[in-house]
């Protein structure tokens, strides 16, 4: 039997602040991956950083780690721990499949692009002795017949709520955004019944759409809320402004059991837009869209991005100004961030303004990658930390749910929530007990520095990445009201 562990690593200062969180849903990928493991030859273990601790004492054959940016320098940190006990690692994930070249020197195997039939394929050579160095599927991954993600392997927080994917891709193109690199080709869509099923298996009654962008196809999302809204579940989902234009589409979203919904307005400056290649958000659209969907008893939770090339240090107290007006629910802000070859960082790049290649530095919550044009790094990095503390004050949230007056009740436990995160993060009680961890990740520093992480080019020399960012915000949010990270590669 080969011991097989798998790994959703969470980097130190990105966990801290989910492990906080009041609600918060699952993490799907190794869940997910884990469904499509042959039992009568592998024995799994699942490790999720956000839930639990990495069994870094137990021996294992092969370590099998999902390898996103932000997180590449950690991840690299653990696969030399279990590489000196003897282990094989595989590899795969967004960064795996954007930089392979990086990666494949952190790893035996590396998996870039999707894993349905790949991962299977390869733990078959594995288990004969004879798998390949790389796997690079040409082909889109089918999504007919999909297993359910293995829940039961995972040890999680009572908090935590379900997860399930019904499509995959986005038809957009925002310049900040990575899924044009990741994925073949731009939308795809699970059959209605498995995904019904799936949801009608689920442990929780309370779960997410970790969809890109759920509404993306709308007849498509008529049919399949028609079809699990006898399941009597509550759900969130991440869905494009414009497309919640359609009533039908929100009534029936919120018939199946819609809570709130993730929009990427992302800003309130029609430049702004531009610069993000988001043309499909129109700001004299936010009030009557963000007042039809409040219509429906639908909260909002926006993304929202600071640093785009024509933000100046006044465009926080804006954004907050416009979010109260408009009632907005929940705020999920973010620092643009270049992430690897997507467009925004090749400009980036070309122009001489990334700050950092070190890829920790890219979780857009705790650091600035690069050098903003209008601002400093230093401005940008309090302001948006401002930001985030008068937002989820008891005046702004007053003041929102004035307008909103949606759901006030759970909002109010949403935003507490939220609140509480930011402060407790902050908390020195939790500094002494996580010690030992940074002294870890100290030490992956210095595995990074030896080899090949990426790190250092592209460094423009003096200003240093997250330049000036308090160690009270340390802690900084990833997660929206209900576990959304992005805000920066959401709808
Ligand atoms: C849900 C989600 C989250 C959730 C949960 C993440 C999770 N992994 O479960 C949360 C809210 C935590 C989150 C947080 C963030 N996210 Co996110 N997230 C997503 C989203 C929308 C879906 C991921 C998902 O669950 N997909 C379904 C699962 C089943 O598939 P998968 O993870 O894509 O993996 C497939 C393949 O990659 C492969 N595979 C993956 N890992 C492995 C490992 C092995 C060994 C093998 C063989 C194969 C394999 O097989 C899978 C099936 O094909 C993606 C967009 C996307 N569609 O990928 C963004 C995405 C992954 N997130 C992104 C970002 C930027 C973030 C944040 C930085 C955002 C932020 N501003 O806070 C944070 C990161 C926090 C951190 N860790 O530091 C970027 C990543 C870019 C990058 N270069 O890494 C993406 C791609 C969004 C985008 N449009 O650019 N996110
Ligand atoms: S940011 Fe959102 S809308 Fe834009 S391409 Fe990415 S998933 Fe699509």
């Amino acid at each position: 039997m080969i011991r097989l562990l798998m790994i959703q690593p969470e980097n130190r200062e990105i966990r801290r602040f989910r492990r906080l969180q009041l609600n918060n849903f699952s993490q799907l990928t190794m869940p997910y991956l884990a469904a499509f493991v042959d039992e009568r030859h592998y024995k799994i273990t699942l490790a999720d950083e956000c839930c639990g601790r990495i069994p870094y004492r137990k021996p294992f054959d092969l370590v099998a780690i999902t390898v996103s940016t932000p997180n590449a320098p950690h991840s690299y940190g653990i696969a030399e721990r279990f590489r000196k006990a003897g282990a094989k690692i595989v590899m795969g994930g967004p960064h795996a499949t954007l930089l392979p070249d990086e990666v494949e020197e952190h790893c035996d195997f590396l998996l870039a692009g999707e894993g349905e039939a790949a991962w299977p394929q390869f733990l078959e050579d594995f288990r004969r002795g004879s798998a390949q160095k790389l796997y690079a599927p040409s082909a889109p991954a089918r999504l007919e017949n999909l297993p359910a993600p293995r829940w039961d392997l995972l040890k999680r927080r009572r908090s935590m709520k379900g997860a399930i994917f019904a499509t995959r891709g986005c038809p957009y193109r925002c310049r900040y955004c990575n899924l044009k690199q990741i994925y073949p080709d731009s939308f795809r869509t699970r059959p209605i019944e498995d995904v019904a099923a799936e949801i009608a298996a689920m442990p929780s009654r309370i779960f997410v759409f970790w969809d890109d962008n759920l509404f993306a196809d709308k007849d498509y999302a008529k049919a399949l809320f028609r079809a699990i809204a006898p399941l009597k579940r509550k759900w969130a989902a991440q869905a494009t402004l414009r497309d919640c234009a359609d009533d039908g589409l929100l009534a029936l979203a919120k018939a199946a059991g819609c809570l709130y919904l993730f929009v990427g307005l992302e800003s309130f400056s029609e430049k702004a837009l531009g610069d993000a290649g988001k043309g499909i958000n129109r700001v004299a659209d936010y009030a009557p869209l963000v007042g039809k969907i409040h219509r429906h008893g639908i909260m909002i939770q926006a993304g929202i991005v600071f640093g785009f090339d024509s933000d100046t240090p006044g465009v926080f107290d804006a954004t907050l100004d416009a979010c109260e007006k408009l009632g907005i629910d929940g705020a999920t802000a973010s620092l643009l961030t270049p992430f690897p070859k997507t467009p925004i960082y090749w400009q980036l790049k070309s122009e001489g303004r990334l700050l950092s290649e070190d890829w920790s530095a890219y979780n857009s919550k705790t650091a600035v990658a690069y050098r903003p044009l209008n601002m400093s790094a230093d401005e940008l990095w309090r302001g948006y930390a401002r930001f985030r503390r008068r937002f989820y004050s008891l005046g702004s949230f007053v003041r929102r749910m004035s307008a909103s007056r949606t759901n006030v009740a759970v909002n109010l436990a949403i935003n507490l929530g939220y609140r509480l995160s930011l402060e407790w993060g902050a908390g020195r009680k939790r500094e002494q007990r996580e010690q030992r961890e940074q002294e870890w990740e100290q030490r992956e520093r210095s595995v990074r520095r030896s080899g090949t992480s990426g790190a250092g080019a592209g460094t423009t020399g003096s200003d240093r990445a997250g330049a000036g960012r308090p160690e009270a915000e340390s802690g900084a949010a990833t997660v929206g009201t209900g576990g959304r990270g992005s805000g920066q590669g959401g709808p």
